[in-house]
Order: C-alpha cells, then structure tokens, then sequence
C-alpha cells in the first residue's frame, strides 16, 4: 500500500513532508506523518488496526470514537470550570475526506489518522520516582475519565482479553500441538518456565474468582496501560495523557494497576537478556501508587486495595504466560524480529513475577499505607 496515496484520504491541512515508522508498539502498525503549511507545521499518527488481533477493526474506531467524544466533553468540562492542575490530553480521530473515522485499503485493512499529542513523550522505561508518579496521575485520571462511560456503548474489543484463565486453556492446546512439544523438548529453559506455569496454575485465577465472589467488579478499564502507553509533558515533566485507546472497555481496574505497575516497576525493560538486572523496583511502585492515589484513590473500596497485591503479582505471570504461549505456537500474535524474542519476554515477566514474589511483606506493607 503507497501510505503517501493513502494520507490523501484524510483530512490534514498542508503539504505531506515526512512519513516514518514510528513507536515500539506490539501489535498496531504506527507511522509519523509531517505535514507544512506556510505558518505551522501538522504532526499526526497513522496506524493500521491490526486485524489478527482485533477480530473486528471497524468496532475498535466505533469504540474509539465512543470513548474519546466522552473523555473529550468531560476534559473541556474539567478545564472551563478550572478543576485540573495542568491540561490533560486525549488524541483526536481525524477525518477521512469523505467523512468517516477510518480509510478500508483494497485487501481490507482499516487505517486510522489520529493527532500527535505534541511536546511529550513516552518512554520505554520508567526515568525514576518522579516520572513514575506521573504515570501514576496518568492512570488515574484516566480511571476518572472513563469511570461514568456508558458500557453498553462499546463494543468487546478482543474477547478473552486479560482472561488468565483462557490464557491458560489456550496455552494448554498449544502444548499439546507437536511443534510446541518439539520447542519444549528442545530447551531446557522452555521445560523451566512451563514449570514455572503450572506452580501458579491456583493463583492465576484470583482476580477471577473474587469476581465470581463478588469481592470485586467489573469498571472500565484502559487494557494497556504499559509505560510507553503514557504520555510525558516534555516542558512541566507532568503526565499529560494516556494513549493507545484500543482496549477502553469493562474490565477489572486492578488489571490496569498491576500491567503498569509491571511495565514502570522494571527498570530494565521487557527486551532485557541479563535476567539479573530484572528486579521489581518498590521505589518506583511508591512514586507510581501516589500518583494514582491522588488522582483514583476516592474509587478504591476497601476489598479493592485487598487485592491490590495480587494484581500486581499476577499481570507479570499473565503476560509472561502470553509471551511464551505465542512463542511455542509460533509468534503468532506478538510482533517479532527474531525466533526466540517472545520466549526471552516471557523469561524477563516470570522473572520479574519471581521478585515481586520474593518483595511479598514488603510490597504488602507499602500498598497498606495508601
Ligand atoms: C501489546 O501494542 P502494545 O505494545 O501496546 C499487548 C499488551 C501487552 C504489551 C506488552 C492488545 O501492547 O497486552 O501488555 O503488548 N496488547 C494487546 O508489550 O494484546
Ligand atoms: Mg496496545
């Protein structure tokens, strides 16, 4: 597909300069375009929905459009009656010519245009304590934003999604496929981290369980709140908005908590190959539960913080679980640029798992004083 013949069926002031890849994403296809006119300059994101993962691309820009024309009214709501500290951000859909929310190329691929949030950043890795409450605030303030969206308006973005339990089942038909069975055999750490799997087969359920108990309920939820998923002011230093809005649906907050939690709390980051400098960073997780605190604290009941822990514990098994289940069926689902990168993400999550394990009384401890 010539991307610059597709840019012209949107709607963007100015002449196109510039058209690179851009961001580090798994799963979207993301391009940066750079359009001039004689005064400005116009930054915007092209991205194809990727339609492996989303069953239904034309509901997930429905669902776009659901939740940024909520979170949109509610933020210029918020600023004219002077609530915010700072101006909080949102990307905006930007127009095909012919005035729908996304271009279908000829193989049926949806593409979407979308603003650059401009002056911040997201970073791979979190910076320290100050960025990490930033993140903090970020999620938060989001949680609020989403809060009171109507649920019936949005569609299951990806079914399954965040399911431990269907990640295990799927897991469990892969190993019994005899490629996965020859990647087993063949590797003495795949043969560990399967081992590392089925000791946590009981825990991996406790978010579902309290849900089936009632402890806990079902609000809305970002679904990938990863640290690269959150934008830095690049002039205050403040959060400024959280981006990558494919997954807003009902779901469990504490998903959320723990996936960012798991991504900001590892310095190293989900690519490290030296497993010792993988390491659950309390500082970080400090700066990160203030920041959301303030911002979300007044929705936390009192069974909500009880399981604030567990969350923490398990999004790292959960993705560790998903890295390595698509390893063993064959990268399938994560983009990859070599054959064993999703069983080194897997390693890196359950090792990270293991030292918020071994933190337990600790992390317990600092997650009480909240
Ligand atoms: C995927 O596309 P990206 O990189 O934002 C994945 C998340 C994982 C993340 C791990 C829809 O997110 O669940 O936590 O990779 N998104 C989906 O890097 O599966
Ligand atoms: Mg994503």
């Amino acid at each position: 597909m010539d991307l610059t013949i597709l840019m012209d069926k949107f709607n963007v002031k100015g002449r196109l300069v510039a058209l690179t890849q851009f961001g580090n994403g798994n799963i979207n296809d993301t391009y940066l375009a750079i359009y001039r006119n004689t005064f400005t300059e116009n930054q915007v994101v092209l991205q194809k929905v990727n339609n492996l993962v989303f069953p239904h691309p034309e509901e997930i820009m429905e669902n776009m459009h659901a939740v940024t024309r909520h979170c949109h009214e509610k933020l210029e709501a918020d600023a004219v009656a002077g609530r915010d500290d700072r101006v909080w951000q949102m990307p905006r859909i930007i127009k095909a010519k012919d005035s729908s929310d996304y271009v279908v190329d000829e193989k049926g691929d949806i593409w979407r245009v979308i603003t650059r949030i401009m002056s911040a950043h997201a970073f791979d890795v979190a910076q320290g304590p100050e960025h990490a409450l930033e993140c903090g605030a970020a999620l938060g303030h989001f949680h609020y934003l989403i809060s009171d969206l109507d649920p019936s308006v949005l569609k299951d973005p990806l079914p399954g999604f965040h399911v431990t339990s269907g990640y295990l089942a799927e897991y469990d038909a892969t190993l019994a496929t005899p490629e996965a069975k020859a990647l087993l055999g063949a590797s003495m750490e795949a043969k560990r981290l399967a081992k590392f799997i089925d000791e946590r087969r009981s825990f991996a359920l406790c978010l579902e369980g309290a849900v089936a108990r009632g402890e806990l309920s079902r609000r809305m939820f970002h679904g990938d709140p990863k640290v690269n998923n959150i934008m830095i002011d690049d002039v205050t230093g403040k959060g400024t908005a959280m981006i990558d809005l494919d997954t807003v649906s009902p779901g469990l907050v504490h998903v959320d908590f723990g996936d960012a939690l798991r991504s900001i709390c590892n310095p190293a980051g989900e690519e490290e190959q030296n497993l010792s400098k993988v390491v659950f960073d309390e500082d970080l997780c400090t700066a990160f539960c203030k920041g959301y605190m303030r911002e979300a604290g007044s929705f936390m009941t009192d069974a909500d913080r009880a399981y604030l822990y567990d969350s923490i514990r398990l999004l790292p098994f959960e993705l560790g679980l998903r890295f390595f289940r698509d390893y063993l069926a064959g990268n399938v689902y994560f983009k990859t640029s070599r054959p064993e990168q999703n069983l080194n993400r897997a390693r890196v999550q359950f090792r990270l798992c293991e030292s918020i394990e071994a933190r337990e009384r600790s992390i317990r401890n600092l997650l009480g004083k909240l």
